[in-house]
């Protein structure tokens, strides 16, 4: 069940996590939700030392002390938890590793975080893969003088040498225990970005990445949209997949037209590739979203998504085009015809919101595909 789907039909309550900071990719179950809204409640780290904020303090030029939270953030940090699991274990290219917001609960991508800017982040990190299949790991690739452990390391975000994620800082989770990162969302950090370990198999995470250890990280600006419906989160990976999948196993997005929907799309691994959603395009900017007073701004329906790069963008569902299945898939035509491809499903105005969220085209019965 850790990596069914079907959930974007239980998914609505994940609007009200928004509101919390946290949006759910739409994949895990309502409990789940209910779990990070939890989370969020239990703490906001006013106990933490000025140290463990990295602050530095100094006297200004009147003899007033004046701190400064690193990150240019000042405000205490909220605080989630992270659980590095076990997914399904095989053989090393087969095995599945992966977050989760609490035990026995991670999923492929892992949750999505959203942060505001201006806004830091304390995520404590629990290790429960075992050390023995993190030691299999840096077998396989080749690396087995380095030290055991998992870590999340974040892309756009601030951080600092603590929070880096790596063997070379010494910030990695050796297995069985844990550790706290913090990333703050400083001025210009607004966007579209993921994380992902950096420590399994190799110092650069190659084998925690081949295995699922990745999801998907948005910093908004004040006055950003929200969308209407929770982020749609597109993970291409080597060997032809999306979150891992080939169809029609791969993410379908459902949405009513009219609603404000949102793409995140990032790329891990070696291959090159190309997103393109069909009847939709948006602004080639920061949300996607068209400015009336930047009109010569270029319109995409098609990005290039090289290792690492991750974009995003806003369209409203059908906004020309209409209800319909309208694909979505990488460009590389090779990709493509290997299964590299899904369904954004626009359904007509009124339609219920029980059907809005994601799921797959196998849980659907889409296409002809067995129900699963
Ligand atoms: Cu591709």
């Amino acid at each position: 069940m850790r990596l069914q789907r079907g959930a974007g039909r239980a998914s609505r309550a994940s609007k009200g996590g928004s509101t919390m900071g946290m949006e759910r990719s739409g994949r895990t179950r309502l409990a789940r939700t209910a779990a990070a809204v939890v989370l969020f409640a239990s703490g906001l780290g006013l106990g933490l030392s000025r140290a463990a904020l990295g602050s530095r303090t100094g006297v200004g030029a009147t003899g007033t002390v004046t701190t400064t939270t690193a990150g240019g953030i000042a405000k205490p940090c909220r605080e989630m938890h992270l659980y590095a699991e076990v997914i399904k274990q095989g053989s090393i290219p087969e095995t599945r590793l992966g977050f989760g917001l609490t035990p026995d609960t991670a999923t492929i991508p892992g949750p999505l975080i959203v942060l505001n800017e201006g806004e830091c982040m304390r995520i404590q990190l629990t290790n429960d893969i075992p050390g023995r299949l993190l030691k299999k790991e840096r077998a396989f690739y080749g690396q087995t003088d380095l030290p055991l452990g998992v870590s999340i390391h974040p892309h756009g975000v601030k951080y600092q040498q603590d929070s880096d994620g790596t063997a070379m800082t010494n910030s990695i989770t050796p297995p069985g225990t844990s550790r706290v990162y913090t990333w703050y969302a400083s001025a210009n950090t607004a966007g579209y970005w993921w994380y992902h370990d950096h420590n399994v198999g190799t110092d650069h995470g190659t084998g925690g990445l081949a295995a699922g250890m990745w999801g998907g990280l948005i910093v908004r600006r004040a006055g950003d949209p929200v969308p209407d419906v929770p982020t749609f989160v597109v993970a291409f990976g080597d060997n032809a997949t999306i979150d891992l999948q080939h169809f029609p196993d791969t993410p379908v997005f459902t949405a009513v037209q009219g609603q404000r929907v949102e793409f995140l799309v990032f790329a891990w691994g070696n291959d090159f590739h190309t997103f393109h959603l069909h009847a939709h395009s948006w602004a080639d900017n920061r949300t996607g979203i068209f400015d009336p007073n930047d009109p010569n701004v270029r319109t995409l329906d098609a990005v290039p998504v090289t290792p690492s790069f991750s974009f995003g963008f806003q369209v409203i569902a059908g906004d020309v085009s209409g209800p319909g299945d309208w694909m979505y898939h990488c460009h590389v035509q090779a990709h493509s015809d290997a299964g590299m491809w899904s369904i954004f499903r626009v359904l007509p105005p009124g339609s219920p919101e029980s059907e809005v969220g994601t799921s797959t085209a196998r849980e659907l019965g889409l296409m002809g595909v067995t129900p699963a």
